[in-house]
């Protein structure tokens, strides 16, 4: 925003930077309580946000990135819907001086000059600990046959989430993914593409899905085929937001692997940094855990989302 002038209470401070945020959509209680944390840490800053919902588009996420830099904005931050693409847009930015910070999902982009920092979960390691319950879970099995529920195609954490879960089955060769296709993250694509995968795979044992949401479409396709899920067929998802958790407290997923939407807080710091010219970390790690079914029971009631 413009400097000067204006000597009221915090000139120069907080109430002089304007963030543009284009997000994904609000295709996932994930995305949802993520919009909340954002929201919410900016109004808590009295930083101005413009923020904007792309509907799972990448079209709609680079016309909003470049209406926020015509708007000259201080800075841009994003969570891209897909991994390529963003080169273009990028430059433009980087070329109006405007700074971007990526926040939970990443770019391919080869020139990392492109962006100031990006935070957020590592997904690969997410995939490996689904993949490591998974081992654990059937080591008495001689054959795991596995559906796997894919986030939308091309996203960093359908990618990533595919990668580190496939690397650590991939050690035994009794695990098998008999089928993986995307549901787009949604709880309606995990039960439309489940109740398909039933049909063909109806000896499936276990459903590994890239998102809480997809596991509980998942769950409702397999009580409409008149199996028990949980037990005739086996769940792990990754994200840990509310309606997983009571599902998994319920027994009716049986591992969740954490991904913290909460970035609101620390994306807030970011900005005041690179505002202030200070140097920020490329890259910004999420923390993160995994529940079983019993710490979920003791975790619910203070879930926050
Ligand atoms: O896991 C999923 C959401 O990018 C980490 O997007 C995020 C993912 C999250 O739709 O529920």
């Amino acid at each position: 925003g413009c400097a000067g002038g204006d000597a009221g209470p915090g000139a120069g401070g907080d109430d002089d930077i304007v963030v543009g945020f284009a997000q994904v959509g609000a295709e996932s209680g994930w995305r949802t309580a993520n919009t909340k944390s954002i929201q919410g840490a900016f109004e808590e800053a009295g930083i101005e946000l413009k923020f904007s919902d792309a509907q799972q588009k990448q079209e709609n996420q680079i016309k909003a990135i470049r209406s926020y830099i015509q708007q000259q904005v201080d800075v841009i931050a994003f969570s891209p819907v897909v991994e390529s693409g963003w080169d273009t847009v990028l430059k433009e930015a980087k070329d109006a001086g405007i700074p971007v910070v990526l926040t939970d999902r990443a770019v391919d982009s080869k020139d990392d000059s492109l962006y100031v920092s990006f935070l957020g979960s590592d997904f690969i390691e997410e995939g490996k600990k689904a993949g490591e319950w998974v081992v654990q879970e059937f080591a008495d099995a001689d054959s795991v046959k596995i559906v796997q529920l894919e986030g939308t195609t091309g996203a960093a954490p359908a990618n990533d989430r595919a990668e580190g879960f496939a690397d650590v089955i991939g050690a035994d060769p009794k695990f098998e993914i008999v089928a993986s296709q995307t549901g787009d993250f949604t709880r309606s694509g995990g039960k439309q593409v489940m109740e398909a995968l039933l049909k063909s795979n109806p000896d499936v044992d276990l459903v590994y899905a890239h998102n809480d949401d997809m596991g509980l479409g998942a769950i409702e396709a397999i009580e409409a085929a008149g199996l028990v899920p949980g037990q005739d067929i086996k769940i792990v998802t990754v994200d840990a937001v509310k309606d997983g958790m009571q599902a998994l407290a319920d027994g009716k997923i049986n591992f969740i692997v954490e991904c913290s939407p909460l970035l609101g807080e620390q994306l807030v710091d970011i900005v005041r940094k690179v505002v202030a010219g200070e140097e920020v970390e490329k890259r910004i790690v999420t923390e993160e855990t995994t529940f079983t079914q019993e710490q979920a029971v003791e975790a619910l009631p203070d879930r926050q989302y």
